[in-house]
This record gives C-alpha cells, structure tokens and sequence, in this order.
C-alpha cells in the first residue's frame, strides 16, 4: 500500500544508515558519535563514567551535590526542564530536588529504550512532577511537549560535558537554539569539561580496562548488526590523543589492516592504519567558553567548579 506512514523506529535507522554511509565515504572517514548511544553503547558508557581515569562524571556530581541549592534557587519558578542527552538522569536527580516549582522534567535523549526506562523510574521517585520523555537527536529542530501546567519559559539542562562533541562553529549554533527556546526569564544550566594537563585528559580516554575502547568500538558493532554489514570488528582498534592547539580529545577507529567493509551493494576500502574520526571532546575555560556562548545570545550568569578547576557548571542567561 502506498502513502502508510513510516513506523516510529523507521526514520531513525534510516538516518543511521545514510549518516553512516555518508561518513565512510568522506575524505578523511568519520562515524557520528552521537550513533555510540544504542542499548550496549549506553550501558557502557554508564561503565566509563565509573572509572578512576575518567573524572568527569564524578567531579560534576560532585559540584552537584555541593551547589544544586544555589543552582535551584538560580532557576526561577514554573519552568519547564529541559535536559538535552538525558541518558541515565543521574545528576538530574539533585537538581529535580533543588528546584522551584518545576512544571514538567523533559529529558531529551536519542536512545529511545533507554530514556522509556528511565522516564519509569524518574515518575516512581518523583510522583508529583510530570516526567514527559522525548525521543530526538537534539542537533535537530524538535517540538516540546505541553505541560499540564503551562510553563512561563524554559530551564535548559545541557550536563556532561556533552557540548564538548561539537566542533566550536556547529556549538554556537546549537546554543542559539537553545538560547531562543528559553524564552525570557529562562536559561542554561551546562557543565564544561576543563583545559587541563594532557595526562590527566588523556588517561580519562584510554583506561586500562579497555571500557572505553569497547564504547568506541561498538560503533562498528552496531553498524554490522543493524545495517546487516560485513565488518571483521577484530581488525580495528581504539586510538584517543589529546590535541593542544584545537584543545580537544579526539577519538579514532584505527584499521589494523588493508580491509574492505561491505554495506549492501557499497564497498569502503580501509589501508592499514587508517583512521575512521569517530569524536571529538572539546576542552573549555571558562572565559573561552563564555565568549561562545555570548555570540549566541546567552550571558554568563554564575558559574561552580571544584577545587582542582577540572569541571565546571555554568549558569547562563537569555
Ligand atoms: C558524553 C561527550 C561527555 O566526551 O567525555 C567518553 C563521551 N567518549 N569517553 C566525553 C566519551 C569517550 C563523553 N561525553
């Protein structure tokens, strides 16, 4: 039958599918890393943020739990929230029990599952909030849901250092959708990871029991699972280099040899050595972050790190 409308999961595998094609077939090759997030993908990166090398998620939970009082008090009443790559909704949660009379939590997360279970959880622990989940890659345009209670403007919640995966061209234009959905009165609440010494950065990317190089690994996984794809996983492997003049961590896929991966009817030919470009994490300081974020109309308003300066949280306002 012609005209049926396309089932939900459909236009996102389709996505996958072109977006992976095309990466493979550019000049240098590269793989979209928000692809990393499928059910395995998600779980370990749960796993990396256990790590001893990697201190992000323990040093913003910790600015967290030291700050979420102020933060609340920073973000006025009858907001929606709205988190952007909700994942788990693990420092979410001290910040849900700091906030002034929210109206709704959205959480806003590309891996549909995933965010199905934790919506679930999130409405057992928090009864009285409405907890309304969309599935959506947050790099493109999508609606908000309505609230029972009308939200007078937005609360974005942007955590994780997730900002840090785009290039600085493509980061300003995403807070400057973000900074018009706000609304006046609203703002953005992000946590940046910190330039700092290369050792401590780089360790954080390629741990000793290999969690990391499994998450970036998985990518190829997914893609001969998912799209049906000849690819021998065994034949590639993990590389993570920290580079100063871009400050940034760059992620690669490294074919160990001269290598063929089949898609359908596509050949992509691999040289030994070759790399796929798989993420970037982008390293900030405060100032050079808050300069971007001016440029897309959002105004540094308060900001919290931790002792050593290696995470920070940043207030900004519309
Ligand atoms: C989820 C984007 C913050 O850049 O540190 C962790 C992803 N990649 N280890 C990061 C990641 C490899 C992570 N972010």
């Amino acid at each position: 039958m012609l005209n049926t409308a396309p089932t939900k999961a459909a236009p996102r595998s389709i996505a996958f599918q072109h977006d992976v094609m095309e990466g493979l077939g550019q000049v240098p090759k590269r793989l979209p890393c928000k692809y990393f997030y499928d059910k395995r993908g998600s779980a370990l990166f749960d796993e990396i943020c256990d790590l001893d090398e990697y201190y992000l998620t323990r040093t913003e939970q910790a600015i967290m739990n030291r700050y979420a009082s102020e933060m609340g008090t920073q973000i006025d009443s009858g907001a929606m929230l709205v988190e952007y790559g909700s994942g788990s909704s693990i420092k979410t949660r001290i910040l849900l029990d700091h906030l002034i009379d929210p109206v709704a939590y959205v959480p806003v997360d590309i891996s549909h599952r995933h965010l199905q279970r934790v919506a679930e959880r999130l409405r057992v622990d928090y009864p009285h909030l409405e907890i309304l989940p969309v599935t959506a890659d947050f790099t493109r345009p999508f609606s908000l849901p309505h609230s029972r209670e009308p939200a007078t403007h937005c609360a974005v919640y942007f955590p994780g250092s997730t900002i840090g995966n785009f290039e600085p061209a493509e980061a300003e234009r995403l807070l400057r959708s973000i900074s018009e959905r706000c609304g006046s009165g609203g703002g953005l609440l992000i946590g940046i990871d910190l330039v700092k010494d290369v050792e401590t950065l780089e360790r954080a990317y390629n741990d000793d029991a290999g969690v990391t190089a499994a998450f970036n690994l998985n990518l190829l996984r997914r893609i001969r699972d998912e799209l049906d794809a000849d690819i021998d996983v065994q034949a590639f492997e993990h590389v993570a280099f920290y580079n100063h003049q871009a400050s940034r961590i760059e992620i690669y896929i490294r074919s160990l040899k001269q290598q063929t991966i089949r898609i359908g009817e596509t050949s992509f030919e691999l040289d030994a050595g070759e790399l796929i470009h798989t993420e970037y994490s982008h390293k900030y300081t405060i100032e050079g972050f808050s300069a971007l974020a001016a440029r897309a109309g959002l105004e540094l308003h308060r900001s919290w790190t931790d002792d050593e300066r290696l995470f920070a949280v940043l207030h900004l306002v519309v």
